[in-house]
């Protein structure tokens, strides 16, 4: 097993700011001379890209289940780490993942309703007990992060996709479910509020990482 402490994860709920905050800490990270691979999930292979376009499909073929949604993303998990994730790490780079194992507790067990101690454990098993060092929450209420992600997708032309769809009462148990996460695991998992102007959003989170550089270099 790979050597976990160089594994960095963003998480967040819809229009939480994470690819722009990703974009900035690879920047922040590269200036430093560190060697960044940056990745995401659902995704990050070509299996877990091709189970993403199926995931995330606006007007899938045929309505996907709870279940087989559950297991698709955790395909997708195995085989991102197995190809792109575990060869990162031993080649001592710094992976910085948008999503990974706590976007499944949150949506899958407390947003979609399964027990959540069995996705943990499931989760376990899908990441072959790799976890972050450090995880970058970013906390915004639903009813603006939903506003933000619509508006950029009107200005990108991109389509609302299928978890997108799902109504605001969703969103909240998404929330929910990370903070309960953050509250588990404070050392871990930071939380970095996303209702600030995005100079200050960046400064905590350059904060955060330049702290956890010290640990990890
Ligand atoms: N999912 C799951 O259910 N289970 C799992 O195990 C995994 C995932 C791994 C993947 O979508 C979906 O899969 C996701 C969870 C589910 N579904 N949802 N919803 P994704 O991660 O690819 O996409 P997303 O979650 O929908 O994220 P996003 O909409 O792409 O948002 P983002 O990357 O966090 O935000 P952004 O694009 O950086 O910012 C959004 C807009 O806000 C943009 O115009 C920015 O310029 C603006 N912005 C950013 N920061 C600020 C601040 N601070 N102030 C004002 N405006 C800002």
């Amino acid at each position: 097993m790979p050597k976990a402490n160089r594994f960095l994860t963003i998480e967040g709920g819809e229009g939480a700011g994470k690819t722009t905050l990703i974009r900035f800490l690879t920047t922040v990270l590269q200036e430093r001379g560190v060697e960044v691979v940056v990745t995401r999930e659902p995704g990050g292979s070509f299996l877990g890209e091709e189970l993403r376009e199926l995931i995330l499909h606006p007007k899938p073929t045929e309505p996907l289940c709870k279940e087989a949604e559950l297991f698709l993303f955790l395909a997708a998990r195995s085989q991102h780490i197995e190809t792109l994730i575990k060869p990162a790490l031993e080649a001592d780079k710094v992976v910085i993942c948008d999503r990974f194992n706590d976007s499944t507790i949150a949506y899958q067990a407390a947003a979609r309703g399964f027990d959540k101690k069995k996705v943990q454990n499931l989760c376990d098993i899908a990441s072959l007990c790799l976890s972050p060092s450090l995880t970058l929450y970013l906390d915004v209420p639903p009813s603006i992060g939903v506003r933000r992600a619509h508006r950029r997708n009107d200005q990108n032309g991109d389509q609302i996709d299928r978890i997108e769809q799902e109504d605001l009462s969703f969103h909240e148990k998404v929330r929910e479910g990370f903070l309960e996460l953050a509250k588990e695991d404070p050392k871990r998992i930071r939380i970095i509020d996303t209702t600030k102007a995005p100079a200050t959003v960046k400064r905590h989170a350059e904060e955060l990482v330049q702290e956890w550089l010290k640990q990890i270099l």
